[in-house]
C-alpha cells in the first residue's frame, strides 16, 4: 500500500468519520507543520546558534532554553493567522496568547509545552513537543485562562512530536491512536503505525529513582517490589529506563509497553507535583487511554481532573493498564 501521508490521513478521517472538521484538520496541518520547523532547529544543534539559555524564565521560575522560546513562536506564528483558534496557551507564557484581531478566530483552544525535556537539548537527548485541543465555551469572544480549565476527557485532540534519531508525531482523535515518520526528502509526515495499542503488562518501568527516599508510601512498596525481582512479592525480574524528556519516556511506553511514573513526593508536594496538567499529563493520559493503557494522579482518573489553574502541576502514573491499576490499589490500600 503506497504510504499515507498525515494530510491525506486528516482528509480521510475528515471525510469518513465525525470527528474532525475543516477547522481542526488545518489546526493539525498547521500545528505538524510547525513541528517540522521546531524539528529542523533542534537539529542544527550547535551549528545553529540554538543551545544554551535565552537568559530568561518562565512562569515555572525555570531557565527558559533559547530552543524553548524559539519552539513557542514557532507554534504561536504558524496558528495565529488561520481562524481555527480563539486562543492558546504554552507552559512558556503567563496567560493565555489572544488571537490578534487582524486575524479570524475560531472555535478551538490550543495548549502545548512547545519544547518538554528541554533540560536535554545540549547533551542532545531526545526532546519533544506536546499538544492539547478543546473546544472554546460557547458564546465566548474573548477567552481567558479559566476557558482552558476543562477536565482531559474534553479533549478532542491530543498529540506529541519527539525529536529523536527520526521526528515522529503520534495524535488521537479520539478514536485510536497513530504514528507518522517525517521523511525528511520529502518533507511531510507519513503513517507508519495504525491503532497503537500498549500492553497490558509490562515488565519495564521508568521513574526518576533519585527521589526515592521522597516518594509516598504506595510508590515506594510498588518500586521496591519491582526492585526484589523474581525472589520477591512480583516473582520476576524488572528493567528500568528514564530519560527525563517525558514525550521520550512515554513514546518508548506506547511502542512497547512500560509504566511511567512522576509521582507526588516531598520535594514537589508544595507544587501539587512536578508535571504539568494541561499541557503535559492530559494530553498523555488521552493518547494512553487511546492505546488501551491507563493514566492516574493515583487517586484519580487523570482525564477526569477538573483543572484549576493553567499550569496547575498533577502527579503522574500513566501506561501499561494492569501495572497502572496495581498502583491505584496500593493507594486506595493505603
Ligand atoms: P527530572 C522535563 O523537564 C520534564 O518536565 C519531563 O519531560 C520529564 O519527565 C521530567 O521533567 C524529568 O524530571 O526530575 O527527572 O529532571
Amino acid at each position: 500500500m503506497s504510504s499515507q501521508s498525515l494530510s491525506r490521513f486528516l482528509i480521510e478521517a475528515h471525510r469518513t468519520k465525525g470527528n474532525i472538521n475543516a477547522d481542526l484538520r488545518l489546526l493539525l496541518e498547521v500545528v505538524a507543520r510547525a513541528c517540522k520547523s521546531i524539528a529542523i532547529a533542534t537539529g542544527k544543534g550547535a551549528l545553529g546558534n540554538v543551545l544554551g539559555n535565552a537568559g530568561s524564565t518562565n512562569i515555572q521560575g525555570e531557565a527558559q532554553k533559547k530552543l524553548d522560546v524559539l519552539s513557542n513562536e514557532i507554534l504561536l506564528e504558524a496558528n495565529e493567522w488561520g481562524g481555527h483558534l480563539a486562543a492558546l496557551a504554552s507552559e512558556e507564557m503567563d496567560q493565555p496568547h489572544p488571537i490578534p484581531h487582524r486575524y479570524p478566530k475560531g472555535n478551538y483552544l490550543l495548549v502545548f509545552d512547545p519544547l518538554d525535556g528541554s533540560s536535554n537539548i545540549d547533551v542532545n537527548v531526545s526532546v519533544g513537543t506536546i499538544f492539547s485541543v478543546l473546544e472554546c465555551p460557547e458564546g465566548v469572544t474573548e477567552p481567558d485562562a479559566g476557558c482552558f480549565l476543562q477536565p482531559g476527557s474534553r479533549q478532542v485532540a491530543a498529540g506529541y512530536t519527539v525529536y529523536g534519531p527520526s521526528t515522529v508525531l503520534v495524535l488521537t482523535l479520539g478514536d485510536g491512536v497513530h504514528q507518522f515518520t517525517l521523511d525528511r526528502e520529502v518533507g511531510a509526515f507519513v503513517l507508519t503505525r495504525s491503532d497503537i495499542l500498549i500492553p497490558q503488562d509490562t515488565s519495564e518501568f521508568a521513574i526518576n529513582m533519585s527521589n526515592h527516599r521522597y516518594w509516598e508510601a504506595p510508590v515506594r512498596r510498588y518500586v521496591d517490589e519491582m526492585l526484589a525481582g523474581k525472589d520477591g512479592p512480583r516473582g520476576r525480574d524488572f528493567n528500568m529506563r528514564w530519560v527525563a524528556s517525558m514525550v521520550a519516556d512515554v513514546h518508548r511506553i506506547l511502542t512497547r509497553g512500560g509504566i511511567f511514573m512522576y509521582p507526588m513526593d516531598d520535594k514537589c508536594r508544595a507544587q501539587g507535583g512536578k508535571l504539568r496538567l494541561l499541557y503535559e499529563a492530559n494530553p498523555m493520559a488521552f493518547i494512553v487511554e487511546q492505546a488501551g493503557g491507563a493514566a492516574s494522579t493515583g487517586h484519580q482518573r487523570m482525564l477526569d481532573v477538573q483543572p484549576t489553574a493553567l499550569h496547575q502541576r498533577v502527579p503522574v502514573i500513566l501506561g501499561s493498564k494492569n501495572e497502572v491499576e496495581r498502583v491505584v490499589g496500593y493507594h486506595r490500600e493505603s
